[in-house]
């Protein structure tokens, strides 16, 4: 039978997020954070869901740890919740919350699984909201004084750190649409956001540099857009491209090129002039990093017509009637058939290939890593012995490996895959009505069960591969 290979070394693992999983918002001196104050907005969270307890992993680290060891991850992608660390985003750390991240840095090595450390997914700690959040210039200094507590405490044992996960979502979610914490809908202070979120990065970038040996790799986590046209119209062509600025260039060029597009500047300039970029901030914002993370669920079908097809994902690109695509009026996302999962985003393998393509030909001598890809599902225990059933994620993971491995063989530079998730959790404004895991979590006991697809992916990595059929 042929295998699919992956190059030798390449890091497969499994991925989470703070606030998704850990639980335990009071404990250890912990702050609240802007998802502890949203969750509190009627209506904000489906079901009124919250990150109080979720899989109550902080308590339960050195058995998911254990976990993890049993499926086989060579590779565990998590992030440090900086309202633990600093519980109103400045001053001292509180050694409680640093130890935390102590002892799971610790229990991972034991155990053979190298972490990959996010210093920020979304969890802001509320006192730097109340004082302006990330439309202020303060709130990217404060996050290199937190960057440096990090650094000096764990740059002995960790190697892979990423800077922030998925800006787009911070800013454009948190500021434009409102889904996301802090629920704004401004689309002038998502600009400020995107610029701030860059620059906490560049400057954590400089703070990790001098507090991590040589050998440490630094990255950001984007959420890059496949925006497909939805015709060969070149009005649709148009949109897609407008879409890629506002969801895509907006943040690579300033990573990667030190500016940010006209075209982008020039679609804003309604909304705001800039003037928040300060001299000095794009060489800040494009130091070189060592590796770009992709994210990747879906592709986005882009038309520049005003009637047609039914719009998709409602929820993302418009909330509350505000949308997630500052400068993009008049454009929709046009909703094409196939099949879905249960956050009724398409499926579309396909989509992958050509991002991590584009992004290899874009950013030449960049590596890409897939820190997020996996699909939600509802697969409840069965009545036989609780084993759980779950071939479409099964499926859905093996056309996305595939997609990478298609990816590889045309050139790009991939030097791992994550799924998300490890295990179900509190999908932000979805609640627990979304299950990514490969572990199914009982929320009521806290009980762990592997489904299906953790077997499925242990026997993939031995293999380091998949077969081709
Ligand atoms: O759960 C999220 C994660 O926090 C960021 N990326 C997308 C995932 C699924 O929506």
């Amino acid at each position: 039978m042929t295998v699919l290979e992956f190059p030798p070394g390449f890091l497969w693992g499994a991925a989470t997020s703070a606030y998704q999983i850990e639980g335990a918002v009071a404990a250890g001196g912990r702050g609240p954070s802007i998802w502890d104050t949203f969750c509190r907005v009627p209506g904000a969270v489906i079901g009124g869901g919250t990150g109080d307890i979720a899989c109550d992993h902080y308590r339960r680290y050195a058995d998911d740890v254990a976990l993890m060891a049993d499926l086989g991850l060579p590779g565990y992608r998590f992030s440090i919740a900086w309202p633990r660390v600093q519980p109103g985003g400045s001053g001292p750390a509180n050694s409680a919350g640093l130890a935390f991240y102590d002892r799971l840095v610790d229990a991972l090595l034991e155990r053979g699984i190298t972490p990959m450390l996010t210093l920020y997914h979304w969890d802001l700690p509320q006192q730097l909201q109340d004082d302006g959040g990330w439309t202020v210039r303060s709130t990217a200094e404060r996050f290199a004084a937190y960057t440096e507590i990090v650094a000096r405490r764990l740059a002995d044992r960790v190697r892979l750190w990423t800077t922030v996960n998925e800006p787009w979502c911070s800013a454009f979610l948190g500021y434009a649409s409102g889904m996301h914490a802090p629920g704004i809908r401004d689309h002038r202070q998502s600009l400020q956001a995107v610029h701030h979120l860059l620059l906490a990065h560049g400057l954590a970038v400089q703070v990790l540099r001098s507090a991590l040996p040589a050998s440490a790799q630094v990255s950001i986590t984007l959420n890059p857009h496949q925006a497909d046209p939805a015709s060969a119209d070149p009005v649709d062509l148009a949109a897609a491209y407008r879409v890629d600025g506002i969801a895509n260039r907006i943040f690579l060029d300033p990573l990667f090129h030190g500016r940010y597009p006209d075209d982008v500047l020039a679609t804003t300039a309604h909304l705001t002039d800039w003037s928040f970029v300060r001299d000095g901030d794009l060489e800040v914002i494009s130091a070189p990093i060592d590796a770009l993370g992709v994210n990747y669920y879906t592709p986005v079908s882009v038309s520049g017509r005003a009637t047609g097809p039914e719009a998709a994902d409602p929820t993302e690109e418009k909330h509350g009637g505000v949308s997630a695509f500052p400068g993009c009026d008049g454009l929709r996302m046009i909703k094409q058939p196939g099949r879905r999962t249960d956050m009724d985003w398409l499926i579309d393998p396909s989509g992958l290939t050509r991002l991590l393509v584009r992004l290899s030909r874009d950013l030449p001598g960049v590596p890409l890593f897939v820190t997020e890809n996996g699909a939600a599902y509802h697969a409840p225990p069965g009545a036989n012995g609780g084993r759980i059933r779950d071939e479409a994620r099964i499926e859905y993971l093996r056309g996305h490996i595939r997609a990478v491995h298609d990816a590889i063989r045309l050139g790009a530079d991939v030097r791992g895959y994550f799924v998300w998730s490890l295990l179900d959790n509190f999908e932000w404004a979805w609640g627990y009505s979304q299950r990514f895991g490969l572990v199914y979590v009982d929320y009521e006991t806290g009980e762990r069960i592997p489904k299906q697809s953790a077997a499925w992916l242990r026997g993939l990595i031995e293999a380091n591969g998949l077969p081709a059929a």
